[in-house]
């Protein structure tokens, strides 16, 4: 059909459900990026080529089926709803333009959103810490790696997040980064929390009463960091703040296949069970120190103001048909 996304939006959307491409930042500035393709792919193809209204139609086609992968970050929505608002113009050629700048500057302003938060992070950094981290978050990992360009000596206590062990990938980034690393299962995290000055986090939606979602584990550390007096915070650029969370809604925590928890053979071995796959979970706002965004750090509790200052319009739905 004519609504059918382009190639490239389709390729996108595919990465974004398997977790190709993962991480709430990652997946926003891929979604931005894909509605440019498909501009491109519309303004150059068949029926849309001739007719504002019927590529107007594909962009919102497109932006629905990058918004269906994956229902918990919400940079994704946030990204899709900042390039679709700016689409304007009489000819396809004006609204094929405004879409290609428009997500070329969100993909700009995530970038040095993220390089401002990492200054902010660093600083509550000192020489000579030690780190525990959750995940992989491209948010927390700018705040070490500021910290360790303004010479600060920063050591790393890794958790492996158990089941995809995204842990990996922040082991690897760490030590290129020159971060002596120490790797452990997730249920190691408490013994090691005495080892550690700071836990840091990042965040796949920030909920209006400062609730931290993130990947599934996340609450438990932050619990247990509290009892050991670790301070945790959360690295999140503010394309993390849930706008929907201002009117009562709440987050939507995806839940994914047993597979990735238990292989076939032994589940059939156990026998007559359930499985069930959590990907996120929720901090309250009271076991969280700090959030660390581009405008600076806030407790959880605060940033509510925040968030009414950028999306205080709402959250509408410019992809809706
Ligand atoms: C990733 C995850 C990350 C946040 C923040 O989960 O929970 O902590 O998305 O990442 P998944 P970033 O691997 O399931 O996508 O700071 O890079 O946006």
């Amino acid at each position: 059909t004519d609504t059918e996304p382009a190639a490239p939006v389709r390729e996108t959307a595919e990465e974004i459900a398997t977790m190709e491409v993962r991480g709430a930042a990652t997946i926003a500035s891929a979604a931005a990026e894909a509605l440019a393709e498909q501009a491109e792919a519309a303004a150059a193809s068949g029926e849309t080529a001739s007719d504002p209204a019927a590529f107007r139609a594909s962009m919102r086609a497109a932006a629905r089926t990058l918004r269906e992968t994956r229902p918990t970050a919400v940079s994704l929505p946030n990204a899709l709803r900042y390039v679709l608002q700016r689409m304007e113009g009489q000819t396809v050629d004006e609204l094929r333009r405004s879409v290609v700048d428009a997500s070329d500057a969100f993909v700009r302003q995530l970038d040095r959103a993220q390089d401002d938060l990492g200054q902010v992070g660093a600083n509550r950094l000192a020489d000579g810490d030690t780190v525990m981290t959750h995940c992989h978050s491209t948010d927390a990992l700018a705040c070490i790696e500021a910290a360790v360009e303004q010479g600060k000596s920063i050591s790393a206590v890794v958790k492996e997040t158990r089941p995809r062990q995204q842990g990996h990938i922040t082991a690897e980034q760490l030590r290129e980064a020159g971060v002596p690393v120490t790797l452990i299962v997730d249920s190691a995290a408490r013994r090691y929390l005495d080892e550690v000055d700071h836990v840091v986090v990042g965040a796949d939606s920030i909920a209006a009463d400062g609730g931290v979602i993130n990947k599934i584990g996340t609450s438990g550390l932050a619990v247990n960091a509290r009892e050991r007096g670790v301070p945790i915070m959360t690295a999140a650029q503010t394309i993390k703040l849930h706008p929907e969370t201002l009117t009562g809604h709440t987050v939507e925590i995806e839940m994914r296949s047993e597979s990735e928890v238990i292989d076939a053979e032994s589940r059939e071995q156990i026998g007559e069970i359930a499985v069930e796959n959590p990907a996120f979970d929720v901090t309250p706002p009271r076991y969280m120190d700090a959030i660390v965004t581009e405008h600076g750090q806030f407790p959880p509790e605060s940033i509510v103001a925040l968030m009414r200052e950028l999306f205080g319009e709402g959250a509408e739905e410019p992809w809706a048909e």
